[in-house]
C-alpha cells in the first residue's frame, strides 16, 4: 500500500487507502470496453498502483480498461476520493453513476461524494491510454504513455461537509529582514447555507487566525504571519529545514476539519542573468528524469523513487528537471527533505504544428482540446504542488511550436497563466529552435536543449559561441539554462578502442565535453544532463531508438550505471566543492 504523501495531512479525517487489488477488465478483442458490459471482458486482478504493461499479456496494450473495486463507508457525512494519478484519462463511477472525469496521467484529482449512504459501494475507473482524439498531450512520444492507476489513491471520510481543500504558503523577506508568510486557504462548503467559521494556522510556533463566512461552494481567505529574523531556519540544499503548517477549521471553538502540509522558508528569483536562491546566485546542475523503470513503468513505488534520489545525490547533483510532466508528490516530498532543487513542468513534449502524432486529426497544438488540456494541467500542477520548497522553477511546453504566431500565442498564454497562479517562482520553457524561436521574451529564464556533439559532431566550445551569438539579442539580460544535452549508450556495449557511437565510451566523451564547457561557462546558470535513466519509448519512436528505448541515461532502465557515471560524479562533486556547498 502506498501513501500519497510521506506524511499524514489529516488528523480528523478518516483516511483509507484505495491501493491494493483492483479487478481490471480488458476487451477480449480490439481496444474498447464499455461500462455497460465490462463483465464480459478479460478479468485480471492487479495490485495498484501499477501500469498494466507490467503484465506480460498487456505489455503493449494501448486501449481502454475498466478497473473495479469496492469500498466501505461506515459513517454518514462526506466521502472524498483522491487519485494522485491515473494514466492517462479516466471516467469515475460510484455504484454505476458517473461522479468524475480527469484527463492527464500526471496531475492529481479529487471527487466529493456528499451524500453517500453508509455501507459498501462499487468504484469503477474507465481508463484509456489511447492516442488520438482523447488527448492533445498524450501522443506517441520519446517516452511511453502507460495505462493504469499509476499513483496512490485514497478514500477520505469527513464528518463535516465543509472542509479545507488546500492552504498555499508564500514566504518572503520583509524590509526589516524578518520573514513574512502569506497563507491563502481554499475552503469548500458543500452545504446550502453559509457558515461562520474560524480558520487557525500553526506554523513554527506561531498562531494565526482568520474568520470566514463560508458561503456554499468555494471560499478563499488569506492571512499573514510574521517570523523574526533567525526565528526560523532557511530552507536550502545544505540545510533543507522543513516546518509543518497545520490548519484547523473551527465552529464555536470546535474543529470540524484539519489539513497540514510541509513548507520551507526560502526565496527564489531572477536578477539580471543570475538565478538567486535566498538572495545568493545559484548554479543548477543535475539531470532530466522521466518517471520510468523496467519493472514498474511510470508507477514507481516509493522505494524506487528513494533509490533514484540516492543515486542522484551520489552523483553529486543539486537539481532535477522533472521532464516532461508534473511528478509524483512523493518524489517532491523527498526532494523537499533532501534539499534537491526541482524544475517542474507541465505535460508537453514536442507538440508541433507539423509533428506526426499518431492518428490525431489535428497537429497536437491545434488539437481541439490542446489549450483547455494545458490550462487544466497548469492549474493542477501549480495548485497541488505549490508548497514544495524544492520546486524553484515552473516550466512549460518543452520543444513545442515556439516559432509560429499561433504557437507564440500559446506560450504567452500559458506562461501568463502560470505567473497568475504563482508569483513567487520564475518560469521558463526549453526550446530547441535557435533559428526560428520567437518566444524568448515571455519566460523569466531562457532554457535550451542542445545536442551539439550527439545529433551533430560539432566541437562544443566552437558550437557554443556560435549558438550564443545567434541567440544574443533574444536572451540578453535573462538567466540561461542548458536544459538538455548528452548522448546515447547501450548498457554493456564497451568499445574502448574505436569508442563507436552507442558505446559507453562514446557517451562518456560526449558528456565530458559538454560538462567541461557548460559547468564553468559565465553565461550559463544551469546544466541538466539528458538523462538520468534509460526509458521506454512509444512504438512509433522505436525505429529511431535502439531497444525501443531512449538510451541517453547515465544509468539504464534497471539503474545499472554506465561508464559515464563516474565521470559525471567527478564533475558534479567538483562543482559542489567549488561552490563551497555541502
Ligand atoms: C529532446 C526532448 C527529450 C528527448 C531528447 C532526445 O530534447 O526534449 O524528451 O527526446 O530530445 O533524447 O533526443
Amino acid at each position: 500500500m502506498a501513501r500519497p504523501r510521506l506524511f499524514n495531512q489529516h488528523q480528523k479525517r478518516f483516511v483509507r487507502t484505495l491501493d491494493g487489488e483492483w479487478d481490471f477488465y480488458f476487451p477480449k478483442s480490439g481496444s474498447r470496453i464499455d461500462i455497460s458490459d465490462y463483465q464480459n471482458g478479460e478479468r485480471v486482478t492487479i495490485e495498484v498502483p501499477c501500469v498494466w504493461e507490467s503484465h506480460a499479456k498487456y505489455v503493449n496494450y494501448r486501449g481502454q480498461a475498466i478497473a473495479r473495486r469496492t469500498f466501505c463507508v461506515d459513517r454518514p457525512g462526506l466521502a472524498r476520493l483522491v487519485f494522485k494519478g491515473i494514466s492517462h484519462t479516466a471516467t469515475i463511477y460510484v455504484d454505476g453513476k458517473q461522479v468524475g472525469f480527469h484527463h492527464n496521467a500526471y496531475t492529481p484529482f479529487e471527487i466529493d461524494l456528499p451524500n453517500l449512504e453508509v455501507g459498501e459501494h462499487e468504484l469503477i475507473a474507465h481508463i484509456t491510454n489511447e492516442h488520438g482524439e482523447v488527448s492533445a498531450l498524450h501522443i506517441p512520444n520519446d517516452y511511453y504513455n502507460y495505462g493504469g492507476i499509476t499513483r496512490p489513491a485514497e478514500l477520505q471520510l469527513l464528518d463535516s461537509r465543509v472542509y479545507i481543500r488546500w492552504v498555499h504558503f508564500t514566504p518572503s523577506i520583509a524590509s526589516d529582514g524578518s520573514w513574512k508568510a502569506n497563507l491563502r486557504a481554499k475552503v469548500v462548503n458543500l452545504e446550502n447555507e453559509t457558515h461562520s467559521l474560524e480558520l487557525t494556522m500553526r506554523l513554527a510556533g506561531e498562531l494565526g487566525t482568520a474568520v470566514v463566512d463560508a458561503k456554499p461552494d468555494e471560499n478563499f481567505m488569506e492571512l499573514e504571519m510574521r517570523f523574526d529574523e533567525g526565528a526560523v531556519e532557511v530552507w536550502g540544499p545544505e540545510n533543507p529545514e522543513l516546518y509543518r503548517l497545520e490548519a484547523s477549521l473551527n465552529v464555536d471553538g470546535t474543529a470540524i476539519d484539519d489539513w497540514s502540509d510541509r513548507v520551507g522558508f526560502r526565496t527564489v528569483e531572477v536578477k539580471g542573468e543570475s538565478i538567486l536562491l535566498n538572495s545568493e546566485p545559484i548554479f543548477l546542475y543535475g539531470f532530466n528524469r522521466h518517471e520510468d523503470h523496467a519493472e514498474y513503468g511510470c508507477a514507481l513505488p516509493l522505494k524506487q523513487i528513494e533509490a533514484d534520489l540516492d543515486l542522484i545525490q551520489d552523483l553529486g547533483a543539486n537539481a532535477i528537471r522533472a521532464s516532461h510532466y508534473p511528478n509524483d508528490e512523493r518524489f517532491l516530498d523527498l526532494c523537499d527533505e533532501r534539499g534537491i532543487l526541482v524544475w517542474e513542468e507541465n505535460h508537453a513534449r514536442g507538440l508541433h504544428d507539423d509533428a506526426s502524432c499518431g492518428g490525431q486529426k489535428a497537429p497536437p497544438m491545434k488539437h481541439p482540446k490542446f489549450r483547455e488540456q494545458c490550462r487544466l494541467v497548469n492549474e493542477e500542477m501549480v495548485t497541488e504542488h505549490y508548497n514544495h520548497p524544492s520546486i524553484v522553477i515552473w516550466g512549460a511546453l518543452n520543444e513545442c511550436d515556439s516559432y509560429s504566431e499561433y504557437g507564440a500565442s500559446c506560450y504567452k498564454e500559458q506562461l501568463e497563466q502560470i505567473r497568475s497562479l504563482d508569483t513567487s517562482r520564475p518560469h521558463t520553457y526549453a526550446s530547441c529552435f535557435p533559428d526560428t524561436d520567437i518566444c524568448q521574451e515571455y519566460p523569466d529564464i531562457c532554457s535550451w536543449n542542445t545536442y551539439f556533439n550527439w545529433y551533430s559532431n560539432r566541437s562544443i566550445p566552437e558550437a557554443l559561441e556560435g549558438f550564443f551569438e545567434k541567440l544574443k539579442s533574444r536572451i540578453e539580460g535573462k538567466p540561461f539554462i542548458m536544459s538538455e544535452f548528452g548522448g546515447g549508450a547501450i548498457y554493456g556495449f564497451r568499445d574502448p578502442i574505436r569508442r563507436g557511437r552507442w558505446s559507453e565510451e562514446y557517451q562518456e566523451i560526449c558528456l565530458k565535453d559538454c560538462l567541461d564547457s557548460y559547468l564553468s561557462h559565465s553565461r550559463i546558470s544551469g546544466a541538466f544532463i539528458w538523462q538520468f535513466c534509460d526509458v521506454r519509448v512509444d512504438d512509433e519512436w522505436a525505429m529511431s531508438r535502439p531497444r525501443t528505448m531512449n538510451n541517453k541515461g547515465v544509468v539504464d532502465e534497471f539503474r545499472r550505471p554506465k561508464l559515464a557515471y563516474e565521470l559525471v560524479k567527478r564533475k558534479f562533486l567538483a562543482m559542489k566543492e567549488s561552490s563551497g556547498r555541502a
